[in-house]
């Protein structure tokens, strides 16, 4: 399909109307009005719905069925939406000057230009080339394997696998292999990467940003430059919180690995429980302040049901099962675990009042990693249709704390589509994109020791001091650890879009701010052909990162507000608002608004303020703060 510039269109007309005096002067076009805008905005509104549907649907089936042919589709669907959407920003120009515009009009006029992460380049050959490397790199990632011996299959393995490792084998060498292997897979997109770069700053210059990253700040009803500072700001509030934890657990991790830790402070990045070093739960048996105090071990609970789950199905197998049986039965079993633990979650958006999911939603998902296929099994929430309720997780569920942690969060998206699904699509998304990751980690929160007992995932839960600690520290691992990954990957994309970061040094500059922020280092030395950034979906996929530096700090602020709301009185770290109706209401208010109005406004009404403000976490974790900072005295806290 060719879409015409508007502008062309309306030439063409204009000379071709009958009703144009055949010489003289030609006439002005009138002055467009609000009543203009009004119609163009409604007119625009409906065409994105279409274009939506057909450019997701496409994604979809690339991302659960990555092939050659899936992802030329997906490239084709995405460069006509990203030329639909170029021409109506276009055309919305006219109206940039209009007085008198419906503020509402007026804010999805402003919204229309920042619809996408991905400004598309005008020139045509380089709007085909952008979204061909798009798809690229999101195939490139979802489909990487670490194979120990490139000519045999079955020794690859993927992402899953060797996470798997890093999560539970605290042995240095094996998790080396299995970082390391993993962080190969980057290596192929460094000239990709650079070039998709190159195009998005194309892009986004046509649109009137000087580069990609001011584009991407200018989506926070403030200028790209307060945002920036906003999120320093707000970095300096967590900042002495992170430097006692990372203190904490360098030390920790001294003790055990002794001579083999770097000598300048920083912590080496394979041997923190996750490929990423963001989330440091499964360090927690390492560094619980009172090992076997309170019993906060899900994994063991949720592998003990899937167990008894396969267990009961062997026995009502009738005759010996072949090895395909057993295959069968063990598929089923991962499927009934998935499903219990996606309705785990459901039922605590349900205790709150919020309605249950259509089972569109249970068989349209992917909840599995596919046996016969490579798919991006990177956790993600679909509204597949804007305004209606086809909406579908894709995951690939383990019986596992953290993916049951994952999966509250992607039913935080999922209920945030619900919400706001009636009102226009340019207006369906979160008040800010903090927001929208934040939903369902607040829900995340109640998830208290004495919920998990409740629902039958942790043993008794202790309430003395001991436990209480316990739990900050667990929790600590995933919401204090996590800041500044979640600030740090985007100061590296910002950089880059902005020069500051040269091609030949973004492996360097990646280094350079996990050293500074995180207090990590590399365990390996690297090589000019390493592009560790590769190795993290939301690089090669293209998800802006601040967002969920944004949630982090949020998801305490809602928490509070809804404990608030529950007329809950004790600490918060103990507030659980499963069944409480109030809460519900009120978070499903701020929910049904999406991005209708700037998102202080938003904020305010649920929080009272309108400012983001960590002082929320700083006060939850204030137990844990204290006690970090009595362990660390005396030892060398810091690092070069
Ligand atoms: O990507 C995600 C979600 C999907 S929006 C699973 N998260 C970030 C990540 O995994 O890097 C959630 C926490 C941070
Ligand atoms: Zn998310």
């Amino acid at each position: 399909m060719r879409t015409l510039p508007a502008s062309l269109v309306g030439l063409s007309l204009a000379l071709l109307s009958p009703a144009l005096p055949a010489a003289g002067k030609a006439k002005v076009p009138p002055a467009p009005t609000a009543a203009d805008a009004h119609a163009f905005v409604e007119k625009m509104n409906a065409e994105y719905k279409a274009q939506y549907l057909a450019a997701n649907a496409a994604e979809w089936v690339a991302e659960t069925y990555i092939t050659g042919d899936t992802e030329m589709l997906t490239a084709r669907a995405n460069e006509a939406m990203l030329k639909w959407l170029s021409v109506k920003i276009d055309e919305s120009r006219r109206f940039d000057h209009v007085a008198d515009i419906d503020p509402k009009d007026r804010r999805a006029l402003d919204l229309l230009k920042l619809q996408t992460a991905m400004p598309a380049p005008k020139d045509p050959a380089h709007l085909t080339e952008a979204t061909n490397l798009a798809s690229k790199l999101t195939a490139a990632y979802g489909s990487g394997k670490y194979c120990k011996d490139d000519k045999d299959p079955a020794s690859c393995r993927t992402l899953d696998q060797l996470s798997e490792v890093l999560a539970t084998d605290r042995d240095w060498d094996h998790a080396l292999d299995a970082w390391s292997g993993w962080h190969h897979v980057g290596r192929g997109m460094l000239k990709d990467y650079q070039r998709f770069a190159e195009l998005l700053n194309e892009g986004a210059r046509d649109l009137g940003y000087d580069n990609v990253g001011t584009m991407w700040r200018a989506g926070y009803d403030m200028s790209p430059a307060e945002f920036a500072k906003e999120t320093d700001r707000l970095w300096g509030q967590v900042q002495p919180l992170y430097g006692q934890l990372q203190c904490y657990t360098r030390n920790k991790l001294a003790e055990k690995y002794g001579e083999r830790m770097p000598k300048d402070g920083t912590i080496p990045a394979h041997i923190t429980g996750n490929m990423w070093a963001q989330d440091w739960a499964n360090l927690y048996p390492l560094l619980q302040p009172y090992p076997g105090v309170g019993n906060l071990d899900v994994n063991e609970h949720l592998d003990a049901q899937r167990k008894a789950g396969l267990d009961a199905q062997r026995k009502a197998f009738k005759g010996k099962p072949t090895p395909l049986d057993l295959a069968a039965l063990e598929h089923d079993a991962d499927m009934k675990s998935a499903v219990a633990m996606v309705r785990r979650s459901e039922d605590f958006y349900t205790s709150l009042g919020f309605p249950p999911l259509p089972s569109s939603f249970y068989d349209k998902s992917m909840l599995l990693r596919p046996r016969d296929r490579d798919a991006l099994c990177h956790a993600s929430a679909w509204p597949m249709d804007l305004g209606s309720t086809d909406m579908r997780i894709k995951m690939c569920i383990k019986p596992t704390e953290e993916d049951q942690y994952t999966i509250y969060h992607e039913m935080g998206h999922i209920y945030y589509y619900v919400a706001y699904k009636d009102i226009p699509p340019i207006f369906q998304g979160g008040a800010n994109d903090g927001f929208h990751e934040a939903i369902g980690d607040t829900i995340r929160l109640n998830i208290t020791p004495a919920y998990l007992a409740q629902i039958g995932l942790a043993g008794k839960a202790g309430s003395d001091d001991k436990a209480v600690l316990n739990a900050q520290m667990k929790l600590a691992l995933e919401k204090v650890a996590f800041l500044p990954f979640g600030l740090l990957i985007d100061k590296w994309r910002w950089g880059v879009f902005d020069g500051s970061i040269a091609p030949d040094k973004y492996n360097e500059g990646w280094w350079q701010l996990r050293r500074k922020y995180q207090g990590l280092s590399s365990p390996v030395a690297a090589t000019p052909a390493d592009f560790d950034p590769g190795a993290k979906n939301h690089v090669p996929t293209n998800v802006p990162y601040m967002r969920y530096f944004l949630a982090d700090i949020l998801q305490f602020q809602f928490y509070r507000s809804l404990c608030d709301a529950a007329g809950y009185k004790g600490p918060l770290s103990q507030c659980s608002i499963y069944g409480n109706k109030e809460a519900g209401a009120k978070y499903w208010k701020m929910l049904s608004q999406g991005a209708q109005q700037p998102w202080q406004q938003t904020l305010k009404e649920l929080t009272g303020k309108e400012e983001m403000d960590a002082s929320a976490i700083i006060d939850y974790f204030a137990p844990l703060y204290a006690w970090l900072q009595e362990q660390n005295k005396g030892k060398s806290c810091g690092w070069e």
